[in-house]
């Protein structure tokens, strides 16, 4: 069921993209032949990278040559330009791991092969090759807010409590298998996009699971919203079962290791399946224990052992299956939290003071506001 499911989103394309040749000069009247016509990557918002696919079905782009310089026409006709329109959050990248440009808006635009000149005093009247060569289209998802956690741990529950998407759940690991970006709406009709991400497994980082491949899909994100059942996880009976504190400290590990730059983004810690027996005692642990994180983080045993410690700026238990006032505080807070970093990265001066301010906030909010 599901493996075609995921066959179908495409965020990665290859693509083979040439510029026309220019048209021939007129030595006898020195005219001049027609540029050949560029390819150009244009971002526009609702498309898709199978539209692309769909549209270029031989994955092989190339823009018109320009036309000769004729007795009657003195200065060629110039060629023909193309576009290629993919999804905003495009990078266009070159076999030689280049950055052409990164697609971030709609209509935002990268000229990836250009037309050749056409043939002048200086190339001898001949027209020249249009550039040719392969470029990457990859895409990553831009969201406010991506949501991390192990399979099945509530990811796509907690997004459908808090969004108007209407994800697949369902009480097995690896129901979702694309990325999907949810809107959550305030009733001032603020909005804030959240992004469903596949769960992340033991070795994510180096491909295990769905791994990679949809883990860069945070990487443009603001926020890291990781969610955690209370219980633990445990993938199959081949595999060991890891409590709630140790699929902290493995997200935390497999986001590192991915790209050590991830921790640096604000994080938030959800704590879901409150509603289940046992879930108050192990909060009540996990929180003790993320109080003293290098400490802990000195105990535990090496495989589960980040260099790096997230910096969460809270903790929330919540249940996202039945309890409604506990999906809303999440809500209010990703939006105070987005709106507090937002203002940090234009005052940084300020960030000091409030990182200090949060600190303090941390240590006083021991029981109350974490349910
Ligand atoms: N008891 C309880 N079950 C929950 C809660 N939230 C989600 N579940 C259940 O947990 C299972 C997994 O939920 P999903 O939302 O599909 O989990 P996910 O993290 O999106 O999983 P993947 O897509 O596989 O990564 C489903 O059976 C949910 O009904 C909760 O608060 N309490
Ligand atoms: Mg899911």
């Amino acid at each position: 069921m599901g493996r075609h499911h995921a066959a179908k989103f495409i965020d990665s394309l290859r693509l083979h993209v040439r510029g026309g040749a220019g048209g021939t000069g007129y030595p006898k009247y020195g005219g001049v032949g027609g540029p050949g016509g560029s390819v150009y990557v244009v971002a526009k918002e609702g498309c898709s990278l199978r539209d692309v696919v769909r549209r270029h079905p031989t994955k092989r782009v190339a823009a018109s040559g320009g036309g000769n310089s004729q007795a009657r026409r003195i200065l060629g006709e110039p060629g023909t330009d193309v576009t290629v329109q993919v999804p905003v959050g495009v990078s266009v990248i070159d076999d030689c791991g280049r950055n052409l440009g990164e697609l971030d808006a709609d209509g935002s635009s990268v000229l990836v092969a250009r037309g050749g000149p056409g043939g002048c005093p200086t190339n001898q009247y001949n027209g020249a090759r249009g550039q040719a060569h392969t470029v990457t289209l990859d895409l990553k998802l831009i969201a406010d807010v991506g949501l991390v956690g192990f399979p099945n741990a509530g990811k796509s529950t907690l997004l459908k409590a808090i969004s108007r998407a209407s994800p697949r759940i369902a009480s097995y690991p690896f129901t979702t298998l694309r990325p999907s970006v949810g809107t959550v709406q305030y009733p001032d009709l603020r909005q804030l996009s959240v992004a469903d991400l596949p769960g992340l497994v033991e070795g994510a980082h180096a491909n295990e699971g769905l791994g990679h491949r949809f883990l860069k899909h945070v990487e443009r994100t603001k926020l890291l919203l990781l969610v955690v059942d209370a219980l633990g996880f445990r993938l199959s009976p081949r595999h060991r079962h890891r409590s709630c504190l140790e699929t902290v400290l493995l997200l935390n590990k497999e986001l590192e290791l991915y790209k050590e730059d991830l921790l640096l983004k604000p994080a938030v810690l959800v704590v879901n399946k409150m509603d289940l027996s046992g879930a108050d005692a192990v909060l009540r642990d996990v929180k003790a224990a993320l109080r003293d994180l290098p400490g802990l983080l000195a105990e535990v045993p090496e495989e589960l052992r980040p260099t790096r410690a997230l910096q969460l700026d809270d903790v929330l238990a919540i249940s996202a299956r039945s309890d409604a006032r506990s999906v809303q505080r999440v809500k209010w807070r990703l939006r105070e939290l987005l709106d507090l970093h937002a203002e940090q990265r234009a005052d940084p001066a300020a960030t000091e003071n409030q990182a200090a301010a949060r600190l303090s906030a941390q240590t006083a909010e021991a029981g109350p506001r974490l349910v």
